[in-house]
């Protein structure tokens, strides 16, 4: 009784999933900020369910065992029942192969990359190593390229996304397996040394998101921790400005705004035109 109580009343309660947002009404929200990640929370509930069904059933089966049968015959010993051992064996195959196939969808968003959604756009490579991220970002204005470009801008632990639309990221590794973990947009994928796996998702409220490793990869596992910070795209192509500047200041300011005019202006050339 106590078990089906609490199966009933943890979803409530919030035990499953960490809080994402804090809403308008100042209420926090155990929903993921991920369209994707509340496609799998579903999934995570419905086996909830399932199990929580089958743990029933079983518990039932112990009582009638333990109370209900006892008194009425004998223990005499079966060497075993075939019709029985079918039934059990039958029954868990059709759950898994119903979970199997009712996952299919979202797994497919996730995974394939014509099943992904419209609009979805490589912001950033991703690079894990002992012990921190390392982030590619391209120049503002320009595409991920999959080599490192002269313009390219790096940041360390820190991703920045516009929100509201669909964001990629290219998920390297350097060194061993980490994992790269955004609980509250449950995404969860191995980065693996040598390959180059594309992640998408995407945050629904702006806002800052915990990034972490799940994959013990050493005595350093525990600091390998980054902010994932989603800001409306306007904010987000500012922010995604401002950090070019600066990285690209050599810290000098130009008093006289005629030597500033009559330099060339380097960011509005096109890689063709340089010469
Ligand atoms: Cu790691």
């Amino acid at each position: 009784m106590a078990a089906v109580a609490v199966l009933a009343a943890s979803p409530g309660l919030g035990w499953w999933f960490p809080q994402s947002y804090v809403d308008e009404a100042g209420a926090g929200s155990l929903e993921s900020v991920n369209p994707l990640g509340r496609e799998i929370d579903h999934l995570f509930y419905v086996i909830l369910v399932i199990c929580g069904v089958v743990f029933v059933l079983t518990q039932i089966g112990l009582a009638w065992a333990l109370f209900g049968a006892a008194g009425r015959s004998r223990a005499r010993y079966l060497h075993g029942n075939h019709v029985l051992e079918v039934v059990w064996t039958l029954i868990p195959a059709a759950a898994l192969f119903f979970i199997a196939f009712y996952q299919m969808g979202a797994w497919a968003k996730f995974r394939v990359e014509s099943y992904y959604p419209e609009g979805v756009t490589p912001v950033a490579e991703v690079t894990a190593r002992m012990y921190e991220w390392r982030i590619r970002y391209p120049a503002p204005g320009k595409p991920l390229m999959d080599t490192p470009q002269p313009d390219d801008l790096y940041a360390v632990n820190e991703l920045l996304i516009p929100a509201g639309q669909p964001v990629l990221i290219q998920l390297r590794s350097e060194d061993v397996q980490h994992s790269f973990s955004l609980p509250q947009f449950r995404i969860k994928q191995d980065a693996l040394p040598g390959q180059r796996i594309p992640v998408w998702f995407q945050a629904d409220v702006p806002g800052e998101y915990v990034l972490l490793c799940q994959e013990l990869c050493g005595w350093g596992h525990y600091k390998m921790g980054g902010v994932v910070k989603a800001a409306p795209p306007e904010e987000h192509a500012a922010a995604m400005a401002a950090f070019a500047a600066e990285r690209r200041s050599d810290g000098v300011t130009v008093e006289n705004d005629e030597v500033t005019a009559a330099l060339p202006d380097t960011d509005s050339t096109e890689p063709g035109e340089r010469n």
